[in-house]
């Protein structure tokens, strides 16, 4: 009983200190936002309670009855003067469940719910859920859309890894109990990644897509997609437009999708994603923003050249190293304020703070990609050379000319 108690005191003493640990800021050279110093939410973080039989009785050597691997893959949403994220809870066991976690100022202190969110089943059950997506939709429900994976059923039996991913759609209005609708139906054969619209179009329910062919790779599919579906009780999606495409030597060469709900501004809607590119040590997840026209969805209008954020320091490392990926962001009340939610190496969650203002400042103003190194060079080029008038000095590429000469 004496070990007992130490080991209890031990375990709630550290876990409090997690908890109550401030966020310290970091300035980015960017200067697009500020990371924090530690993360937001990790495996750690998880309750006691969910972890461990607390009773010594059955569990003298307060042993951990239930292994947490990772938090991570957050939507997000402020609700009730909360910060909230819904975490993808990863189990030892590999299975992923969802779990709320609140904070008062969105950036430390997030404490979880006491107990995981129960979503429903449809009649397929779904074998894992993963990687959902918050969006207040104009009807007045709380959507979750999120990824339901089972194994195909045509896979031999000698194949335990063939899976089937597919949009999983769930609502609420106080997070707390859930609705299950049945799963988007789309012309593609695999589905993640999908977000809901926060608006009606044309009075449907629009939704982003990522339509691929098979369970990793796009193949012949990808691209951010954009469809409409009647109904939100039985949505079907019969043609899908690709918004976003998949495009040779760039950061979403092999695929991309799409990150949390696009924020509605006076200049487009604002979109946050990720890409993924191939490397020799395998894939790296980047996000990245583009902006698409406020009366046509499914039209780009500004698109910044290359990441938003990459992986840095530690966030490099962890179960699927080289990754970054947000689902989650919250615009707060001030209109002003922004915080991303990404996640690091599918371990772990983290908050990089900046602002509309600055966000917008980068979509419009950044350069695009020219998607060649001589287009590259000459859009720095310009800079240089703007920079140069500025600071009232000839441009370099004159005195370049000139000095050939
Ligand atoms: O492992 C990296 C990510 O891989 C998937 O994303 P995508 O479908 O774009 O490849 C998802 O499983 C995601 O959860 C994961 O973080």
């Amino acid at each position: 009983m004496h070990d007992y108690l130490t080991r209890f005191n031990w375990l709630k003493d550290n876990y409090e200190s997690l908890i109550k640990k401030n966020n310290q800021p970091i300035q980015q050279l960017s200067g697009l936002y500020v990371r924090y110093s530690n993360p937001v939410l990790t495996a750690a973080h998880t309750p006691l309670m969910w972890r461990y039989d607390l009773n010594p009785a059955t569990n003298p050597y307060l042993l951990e009855r239930f292994g947490i691997n990772a938090v991570f893959n957050a939507g997000a949403i402020k609700f009730n003067g909360k910060y909230l994220l819904m975490v993808r809870v990863e189990g030892t066991d590999r299975k992923s469940f969802f779990a709320i976690a609140e904070s008062p100022n969105g950036i430390d202190h997030f404490r979880f719910w006491d107990c995981p969110v129960l979503i429903p089943q449809t009649n397929i059950p779904d074998t894992n859920i993963y990687d959902m997506r918050l969006v207040a939709h104009e009807d007045g429900w709380i959507y979750g859309i999120f990824c339901t994976e089972r194994r195909d059923p045509s896979a031999p039996e000698d194949d335990q890894s063939a899976a089937i991913a597919q949009c999983g759609i769930a609502r609420t209005k106080d997070l707390r109990q859930w609705e299950r609708l049945p799963d988007l139906i789309t012309p593609s054969p695999q589905q993640r990644n999908v977000v809901l619209h926060p608006e009606f179009v044309n009075g449907k329910y629009a939704f982003y897509t990522r339509p691929q062919d098979s369970f990793i790779e796009a193949r012949k599919g990808g691209g951010i997609g954009f469809g409409l579906a009647d109904n939100i009780t039985h949505a079907v999606i019969h043609e899908e437009t690709i918004v976003d495409k998949k495009v040779y030597h760039t950061i979403y060469e092999a695929k991309n999708g799409a990150g949390p709900a696009p924020i509605k501004t006076k200049y487009g809607w604002l979109h946050l994603a990720h890409g993924v590119r191939n490397t020799a040590s395998g894939l790296r997840y980047t996000l990245y923003v583009f902006m698409t026209d406020l009366n046509d969805l499914t039209k780009v209008i500004h698109k910044p050249a290359g990441y938003f954020i990459a992986p840095d320091g530690e966030e490099r490392t962890g179960d699927v190293s080289n990754v970054v990926f947000s689902n989650g962001w919250i615009l707060d009340d001030d209109g002003e304020n922004l915080l991303i939610y990404y996640a690091s190496s599918d371990t772990r969650m983290h908050v990089a703070a900046t602002s509309l203002s600055i966000l917008l400042d980068y979509v419009l103003h950044h350069p695009e990609d020219g998607y060649s190194s001589a287009a590259s060079v000459q859009t720095l080029q310009q800079i240089i050379d703007n920079n140069f008038v500025y600071l009232n000095q000839t441009a370099c590429s004159v005195q370049h000319t000139v000095l050939a000469e």
